[in-house]
């Protein structure tokens, strides 16, 4: 399952997204430091797809991806050294895919800034200063393990001196995903969990005026961003619609055009930043959505649904979910040649509808 951690500056609407993304019931209040404990929520991604084909096959069961959300304590300043509440925190979100940093840019005078101002492209700086800090944490500890062992052990010097390297970038203040590294390295980078390694997402929380005056972030915003994907939301607006009739949630979106809803749009883009896609199975048992990597071959893909397939599989049959929609089934798809048969060597691709053989 697809995992994302929340982090951001305390009181900058973490948690209003957080809510609005999964309408689980959390503490949203106008004071830093609202959430102590994590919160969790798992949410399933609508697929219309999934939909389409639960009527096709009429299935019994429908079942969507889900996504699970992390929502943290706001960091301050000196959070990795354990200021604030510390990056006991940070220690909840190591095992994301992703993260999505909240940044605010919306005004609001009742809406207390930590640093009473509002400065999204500083306030990027210092979330990423922490996180930074939380890394060469991580990476000092292990450097002392390596160090003992470096003497007689040629992968343990190796590791110092990928440590070493890791330790000189983020030491210039720079996260580590913009940090070319070899096999090795990288391997490394995920087993330590290291965050700045993560991909990131930036939600610029922007106030309802600013969405429709079409608010846009200027080039010293982008350059903090350093071009990661960003989406502008406003998260009041987004909890709003969550808790809104169907009806009512077409008016709004429509008032304030908003071809999507919120949550869409961050699947979305995590789907394509972390570089995931999303195939089907459906029979009259159930409709399902799985997650699988681009450019998985489809053994590999088919461990979303079972890990034996990867090693089990012999063969699938696969078909795109709007062909098999449009020859009105499985048997008429069959009967037009439309469904191909593919062996391991079988790229699974975006919306294909499989029926794996083991
Ligand atoms: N005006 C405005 N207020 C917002 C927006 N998003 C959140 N707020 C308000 O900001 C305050 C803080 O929101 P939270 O979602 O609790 O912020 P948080 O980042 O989770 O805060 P901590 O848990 O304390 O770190 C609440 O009063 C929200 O209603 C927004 O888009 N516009
Ligand atoms: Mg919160």
């Amino acid at each position: 399952m697809l995992s994302i951690g929340i982090v951001g500056l305390p009181n900058v609407g973490k948690s209003t997204l957080f809510k609005a993304l999964t309408n689980v019931a959390v503490d949203i209040q106008n004071y830093p430091f609202t959430t102590i404990d994590p919160n969790v929520g798992v949410v399933a991604v609508p697929d219309e797809r999934v939909d389409a084909l639960v009527l096709l096959s009429n299935s019994q069961k429908k079942i969507y991806a889900t996504v699970e959300f992390i929502d943290i304590a706001g960091l301050v300043k000196g959070a990795a050294q354990g200021e604030g509440l510390g990056n006991k925190f940070l220690a909840n979100i190591r095992e994301v895919d992703a993260i999505v940093q909240v940044v605010r840019a919306f005004e609001d005078k009742n809406i207390a800034h930590v640093h009473n101002r509002i400065d999204p492209a500083e306030d990027i700086e210092i979330i990423n200063t922490e996180l930074i800090l939380a890394d060469i944490e991580t990476i000092a500890k292990r450097a002392e393990t390596a160090a003992r062992k470096a003497k007689a052990d040629k992968t343990a010097a190796a590791e110092l001196n990928a440590l070493e390297k890791f330790k000189k970038w983020l030491g210039g203040g720079k996260i580590l995903s913009q940090l070319e590294l070899n096999d090795e390295e990288a391997r490394l980078a995920k087993e330590l969990n290291l965050l700045t390694r993560k991909k990131f997402i930036y939600v610029l929380n922007i106030s309802e005026r600013q969405l429709l005056a079409g608010w846009k972030p200027d080039q010293g915003l982008l350059d903090a961003t350093g071009n990661a994907p960003h989406l502008m939301m406003c998260n009041k607006l987004e909890l709003l619609l969550s808790e809104s009739t169907e009806e009512e949630r077409k008016e709004f979106m429509a008032e304030f055009n908003l071809p999507e809803s919120g949550l869409n749009r961050l699947i979305k883009t995590g789907y394509e930043t972390l570089g995931l896609l999303t195939f089907l199975t459906t029979g009259e048992d159930e409709t399902r959505a799985w997650t699988a990597r681009i450019g998985d071959f489809i053994p590999k893909a088919a461990r979303a649904i079972h890990t034996d397939f990867e090693k089990l599989f012999i063969r699938a049959d696969t078909i795109n979910w709007k062909t098999l929609l449009e020859a009105g089934g499985w048997n008429s798809a069959r009967e037009k040649g439309l469904i191909k048969t593919v062996g391991r060597d079988y790229i699974i691709n975006e919306g294909d509808v499989v029926e794996i053989k083991i």
